[in-house]
């Protein structure tokens, strides 16, 4: 498959996109837009790169790509809602998910932050908060998110043990990197607008595509067993469940299981 050029993928004089480098290899595209906006990158530049060599998930886990075939990238981002990381992440899903749909693909949201297909993971979101370069808004001079995103697109196998999918597979056809590309930044610039503009329509679009979405499920946190009925998220990113006494209880850490 050939590489991505710069060209095909910019998105001129719009908020994500309008500046795109594009490496054949790295260690991991997170650590490269770090420091570009560590030294004063603008919102909206994006490193993408065709391989990594350290591409990583959260806590040290490890995201595999084969060379060449899928989307791996990762965006400066200098949001007026800074304080608010976990609406951030949220504000990812639902534009990567939107993307997906467009696509044609039934993606959904797996809290907090994948994407999937049919119980498989089609992609991973990585949020990291960082402080430095110019460029800051209002009361957070300064201050950045790096939003990673590894999104499998035209690789069909996967390493044994990986509960993988991806577009083409999905779909059964192979699929134009640059136009998703290019749709995928246009939904995530529409998501993050709208977490900014109205959380609460964002939350409410979250929840309109999550798995979790009138399931029960059961979350095993560092605080114990919560058990009940997804409700939402708040606006902390934190998933909000009816236990069955009634009250809700927000679920911030840990792993949860669609129960039926
Ligand atoms: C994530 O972490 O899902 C976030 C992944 C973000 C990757 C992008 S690539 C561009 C940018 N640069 C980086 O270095 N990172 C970002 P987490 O929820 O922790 O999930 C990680 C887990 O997903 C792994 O432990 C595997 O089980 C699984 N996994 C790894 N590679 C996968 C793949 N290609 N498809 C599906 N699942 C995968």
């Amino acid at each position: 498959m050939r590489s991505l050029r710069p060209d095909e993928l910019i998105r001129p004089r719009c908020r994500l996109g309008h500046a795109v480098s594009v490496k054949q290899s790295t260690g991991s595209t997170n650590d490269d837009a770090r420091r570009l906006a560590e030294s004063g990158a603008a919102e909206g530049v994006v490193v993408l790169a065709e391989e990594q060599s350290a591409g990583r998930g959260r806590l040290d886990r490890r995201w595999l790509s084969s060379p060449g075939q899928n989307l791996l990238f990762s965006v400066v981002l200098r949001p007026a809602c800074l304080d608010r990381p976990g609406l951030i992440t949220l504000a990812a899903g639902v534009g990567l998910c939107a993307a997906l749909r467009a696509e044609g693909v039934d993606s959904r949201i797996k809290w907090p932050n994948d994407l999937r297909a049919g119980g498989r993971k089609l992609a991973g979101i990585l949020c990291e908060a960082g402080a430095g370069g110019a460029g800051g808004c209002e009361g957070v001079d300064g201050d950045f998110v790096i939003l990673g995103i590894g999104l499998n697109v035209n690789q069909t196998d996967f390493p044994p043990g990986l509960s993988a999918t991806s577009v083409a597979a999905e779909l059964g056809r192979s699929i134009k990197r640059p136009e998703l590309f290019r749709r995928a930044l246009a939904e995530l610039e529409r998501a993050l607008d709208l977490a900014e503009a109205d959380p609460p329509a964002l939350l409410a679009e979250w929840m309109e595509n999550a798995e979790v979405r009138d399931r029960r499920v059961r979350a095993e946190t560092p605080g114990g067993v919560i058990e009940g009925e997804a409700v939402g998220v708040d606006e902390d990113g934190a998933l909000l469940v009816r236990e069955d006494g009634g009250g809700v209880r927000a679920v911030v850490a840990g792993d949860v299981v669609l129960e039926r």
